[in-house]
């Protein structure tokens, strides 16, 4: 298969079509697109870009594969884990589990026998009540989130777990874009983007950083073509020429598909090398300073900003041979974006997982302020940050609280309102959830949605973690690593997905979420459930709570029979939700406000913060390993084998290599090796039977995908002060496979 000239276009369509054909349940889900993203209807399970305010379809190509993949005919039941012990189930791949469709009924794994069972609904409440309440201490109990959990359900997530004595709440967030809302929270004293969709019509340049809207944002596409088409100048950083962000044509333009024709989305394209982002916006910062003193926005920085004199010192004192030598690009080219971020009347910076990954994540992102604050470059419409978040909800749990480390305010709150007093010390991220785990200091690990077990770095220790806990509690839509990894006692609870419709005792559900702009609206789904068996996610939390928590001044049952009065205790709580129920009833939903767009800085000091950093030490003779996400998969979910957009098909052990390093080693094109990791620790990390794929990528770097390579990414590999695993700087060095691993790979 050839890498595609651009993006979007027929093929999309095709794509489209052939995942709604293979759910079995196509007319099903041709209705849920035209639902998708609308008024009434449900929100897309995709990622978490935003909803323009036209009468437009609003789905994509991975939005539709995600429904598709939701909306199953395919079901698994008692049946399917009588047939396969789990130990068979463990040797299967990641795309295999997911494959056999949707999960059907509750499910306890039986340890003599080596097989799920399958378990009453109270009994399976029952069974967490008892084994939670004969903990010694409420923080041997992990919380785990993935970001597509309601707002509803998340409220009631931390409420219980607070109520039961704990701030353990790893999230995915803390795999994901933890170091944006550290970072933002320090210099603008918001953890959250400053923009909002609307913003992007007004802006006349947009930086995209490390972020492959092609497959990930496919909507934002749509936004980025606008803003082309209109004369605004789009810059791209990326490690990997992306075909969507140098031309795409919008699969749902019939006439721009007929006549071939496409739109240049980037103006200008850096490739850096893998981490070098922080160096090229210190170069950017560095010639502002040094050569175009009138861009400084004085009375800004003046009325707006402490740490100004300390910043100038710290980008004086970074010399150009270290910002071109760790960047990977020339001085000319950093000149070429600096002079496009200042002929700018508007200007927005995006990123995603290529900033966030690294060790220096934090500093990268303050760098970006830096640069902001710099040229006032925000607070008026078309301007400001962007941090573009991934699961559809992962914005609204963080702020329905579902946080390790959570603001005093929002305890507080929940202390007045609940006259219970809540846990003051910080909670575990997954990083230290999993050491508890390890360690033996956990002992449950209840998991609301994800996959822990497959999106954690170093699966060996990460899998021997969860094995080692006393219980284990999925509640899930469909089979995955995490089920067949069970701890000495586990539970699988199958839960209704985004799609389905939530039928409680006051009539069908709404829920709400919140999207990368901090739009909140209303989520309802309109197909059947799967399998009558199936609960909401709200349902079994509140159960979990009513069967476990001792104190019952809470009708927990109450509010799973009526979301409005769950939403009711969230206007009380949580700021900006006072007239929630109503807010909800405008089409589009609405905003939250963010107090940064308003030049209002809510940090310690009350200023904005200028922030700035050292470069970090990138120097290595080792490749570094990027771990992305390949076309046809949603994070650990594999929908098909291919990632048409870097022209593989059919396969995704593969890894993209730079042709003059695939020379110098003396391998070829298609051979296969081993990746082997390296981290003080000695340990052996190693994957095998990759295939070498040459590619535009900058001498000494690799890429391959995740969650395969997810092994060699050491635990204690993480980013400064977030914990995020370096899941795009992995130190590696590469071995011709032996025939014998080749073999067991086929
Ligand atoms: N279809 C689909 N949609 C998704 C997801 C999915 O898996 N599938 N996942 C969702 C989630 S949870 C998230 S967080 C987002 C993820 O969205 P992305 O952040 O776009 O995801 P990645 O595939 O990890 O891509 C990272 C991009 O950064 C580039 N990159 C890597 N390292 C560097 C670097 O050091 N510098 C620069 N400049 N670039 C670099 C890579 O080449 C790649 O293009 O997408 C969300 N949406
Ligand atoms: N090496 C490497 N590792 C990474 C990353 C990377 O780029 N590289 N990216 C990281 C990022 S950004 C993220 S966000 C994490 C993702 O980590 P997670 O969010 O934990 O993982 P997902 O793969 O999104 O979870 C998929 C599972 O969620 C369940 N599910 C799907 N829909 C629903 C629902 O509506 N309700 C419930 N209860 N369950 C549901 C299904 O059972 C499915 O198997 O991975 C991280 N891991
Ligand atoms: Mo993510």
């Amino acid at each position: 298969m050839q890498k595609p000239d651009k993006a979007g276009g027929l093929p999309s369509i095709q794509a489209t079509l052939k995942h709604l054909l293979q759910s079995q349940r196509s007319k099903e889900n041709i209705k849920n697109l035209v639902r998708v993203n609308k008024d009434k209807g449900f929100d897309c399970p995709g990622c978490a870009w935003g909803d323009a305010k036209d009468g437009y379809f609003k789905f994509c190509e991975n939005g539709a594969k995600a429904i598709a993949w939701e909306s199953t005919e395919k079901t698994i039941d008692r049946q399917f884990f009588a047939q396969h012990a789990v130990s068979d189930l463990a040797k299967q791949s990641d795309y295999w589990l997911e494959y056999q469709g949707r999960l059907a009924e509750p499910m306890v794994y039986d340890r003599d026998s080596d097989h799920y069972q399958p378990i009453s609904w109270s009994d399976a409440f029952g069974l967490i009540a008892k084994q939670l309440n004969a903990l010694s201490d409420a923080n041997q109990l992990e919380l785990y989130t993935s970001g597509r959990a309601s707002n509803e359900v998340s409220y009631l997530y931390q409420l219980f777990g607070r109520l039961f004595g704990t701030n353990n709440f790893p999230d995915c967030s803390n795999l994901c874009h933890e170091a944006s809302g550290l970072a933002l929270n320090q210099a603008i004293g918001v953890g959250k983007g400053t923009v909002t969709l609307a913003d992007f019509d007004a802006a006349d340049r947009i930086f995209v950083l490390g972020q492959n809207p092609g497959t990930n944002h496919p909507r934002m596409l749509n936004s980025l073509k606008k803003a082309a088409q209109r004369g605004a100048k789009i810059i791209s950083f990326n490690n990997l020429k992306e075909v969507a962000l140098e031309k795409f044509t919008s699969p749902q333009d019939p006439v721009a598909i007929l006549t071939k024709s496409s739109t240049n989305i980037s103006h200008l394209y850096l490739t850096p090398k893998l981490g070098g982002d922080m160096a090229i916006l210190r170069g950017i910062n560095k010639m502002i300073l040094e050569t175009h003193p009138d861009a400084i926005a004085k009375a800004f920085i003046e009325q707006n900003t402490t740490g100004f004199a300390e910043f100038v010192t710290q980008v004086k004192n970074t010399n150009w041979q270290d910002i071109i030598a760790q960047s990977g690009v020339d001085k000319d080219q950093i000149a070429d974006a600096a002079n496009l971020f200042l002929s700018g009347e508007n200007v927005i910076t995006c990123w995603a997982m290529g900033i966030t990954q690294h060790k220096h994540s934090v500093a990268t992102i303050r760098e970006i302020v830096n640069l902001h604050l710099l040229t006032g470059q925000l607070g008026r419409p078309g301007a400001g940050l962007c941090p573009v978040r991934g699961h559809s909800n992962v914005q609204g749990n963080r702020t329905m609280g579902i946080n390790e480390n959570p603001p005093a305010a929002l305890l507080n709150a929940l202390e007045q309102r609940y006259h219970q007093s809540m846990p003051r010390q910080p909670g575990h991220n997954v990083h230290f959830a999993l050491k508890a785990l390890a360690s033996g200091h956990s002992k449950i690990l209840i998991c609301l949605g994800g996959n822990i077990a497959a999106a954690s770095p170093d699966t060996e220790f990460t899998q021997s973690a969860l094995k080692n806990a006393q219980l284990t509690v999925q509640i899930s839509t469909k089979l995955n690593r995490s089920h067949v990894t069970p701890g000495q006692q586990a539970l699988i609870l199958p839960c209704l997905g985004r799609t389905e419709i939530d039928k409680q005792k006051s009539g069908p559900q709404a829920v709400t979420v919140e999207d990368t702009f901090s739009m909140v609206h209303a989520s309802i789904g309109r197909s059947e459930p799967i399998s009558p068996q199936l609960r909401s996610e709200t349902d079994i939390i509140a159960n979990i709570a009513q069967a476990t928590l001792t104190n019952k001044n809470i009708d927990w049952l109450a509010w799973r029979d009526d979301y409005r009065l769950i939403r009711k205790e969230i206007s009380h709580v949580i700021e900006g939700f006072a007239d929630f129920e109503n807010q909800i009833k405008q089409p589009h939903g609405f905003h939250l406000s963010n107090s940064a767009a308003e030049l209002n800085w809510r940090t310690d000091n009350k200023k904005a913060n200028f922030l700035a950093s050292q470069l970090p030490d990138l120097n290595t003779d080792k490749f570094v390993l990027q771990t992305l996400r390949a076309h046809d998969q949603y994070n650990t979910t594999i929908y098909g084998l291919n990632d048409r957009y870097r022209g593989i098909q059919n396969e995704r052990d593969v890894i993209f290599i730079n042709e003059k390093d695939m020379q110098a080693l003396g391998f070829e094109s298609g051979q296969q090796v081993d990746i082997t990791s390296h981290w003080p620790d000695g340990k052996v990390r190693k994957v095998t039977g990759f295939k070498l794929y040459p590619y535009q990528i900058p001498c000494g770097n690799l890429a391959a995908y995740y969650p395969e390579t997810n092994p060699l990414i050491p635990i204690d590999s993480f980013g400064e002060a977030s914990y995020t695993p370096t899941s795009k700087w992995v130190e590696v060095s590469l071995h011709k496979s032996a025939e014998q691993s080749i073999r067991i790979k086929q």
